[in-house]
């Protein structure tokens, strides 16, 4: 039976998008007591880079790859900013009682040309095996191809509920889903449930000082996940409850990304 919730805390929650390394440990530490509450459900939390990963990483050009010897700063800056992002998740997590291990993919994921290639799980199943809740993120990463490119926390995510069977996959983002546009009313209005054919038809915005691409980007690999039977959810993680609600299966405000 799928058990396994696979949490994504984007960026623009756990930080302060607009101040460079600015964390926020309120609302982690919220989030790590809704999700001790659905214990002893086993979760997996990937997070984002937020003002930690992406300046640095838009900076230098990590994403396309090795060009020039001056990357090769940024592309450690950019690993060495999310280790400490990683910390101050971890620890915020564990304030609130939880049992994590924070776990770099620029050590296990190597990519070629930006596609997961080789995924060291051996230490991710020894962790979850005596009850640790792994704690990854979006990273700067080896690349076959490009030598180096940034790893986002969406394709992460979804790769591990893909591969690890989970029942739920969350998109915890500073908004309450995706939105349509109504041309008739002018207004916006949330898409409850989004398939690839809606999916199509979505006016997305492009995110500004967001390397890795945004709602569009989020959506693809929420369908890539529903495709492999998982119940994927975008749902707004400032809002105190709803994670916490989701998990317990409950009817939450929010876009239910679905295959068909
Ligand atoms: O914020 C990208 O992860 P994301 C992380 O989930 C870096 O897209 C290093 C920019």
């Amino acid at each position: 039976m799928r058990r396994l919730i696979v949490l994504k805390l984007g960026g623009s929650i756990i930080t302060n998008k607009k101040e460079r390394f600015s964390f926020n440990r309120d609302v982690v530490l919220r989030i790590g007591n809704e999700l001790r509450s659905s214990w002893p459900t086993p979760i997996f939390v990937v997070h984002g880079g937020g003002s930690f990963g992406h300046p640095i990483a838009e900076a230098y050009g990590i994403k396309k790859g090795y060009r020039r010897p001056e990357q090769l700063k940024g592309f450690v800056e950019t690993i060495n900013a999310m280790k400490k992002l990683n910390d101050l998740v971890v620890s915020a997590l564990s304030d609130a009682g939880l049992p994590v291990i924070g776990i770099s993919p620029s050590c296990t994921i190597t990519t070629n040309d930006g596609d997961i290639e080789t995924c060291n799980f051996d230490p991710i199943f020894s962790a979850m095996d005596i009850g640790l809740i792994p704690v990854m993120h979006g990273d700067a990463v080896f690349d076959r191809k490009l030598k180096f490119t940034i790893l986002s926390g969406d394709t992460l995510a979804s790769y591990i509920a893909r591969k690890l069977k989970a029942k739920q996959l969350i998109f915890a983002v500073d908004v309450d889903g995706v939105y349509g546009f109504d041309k008739e009313t002018s207004q916006r209005f949330l898409i409850e449930e989004l398939t690839e054919k809606v999916h199509m038809t979505v006016k997305y915005e492009s995110t500004e000082g967001d390397v890795t691409g945004g709602m569009f980007y989020k959506v693809e690999e929420a369908l890539a996940a529903a495709s492999y039977g998982v119940e994927v959810y975008i749902i707004n993680g400032l809002i105190p409850g709803r994670i916490e609600a989701v998990i317990k299966g409950q009817k939450v405000v929010g876009t239910r990304v679905k295959v068909t």
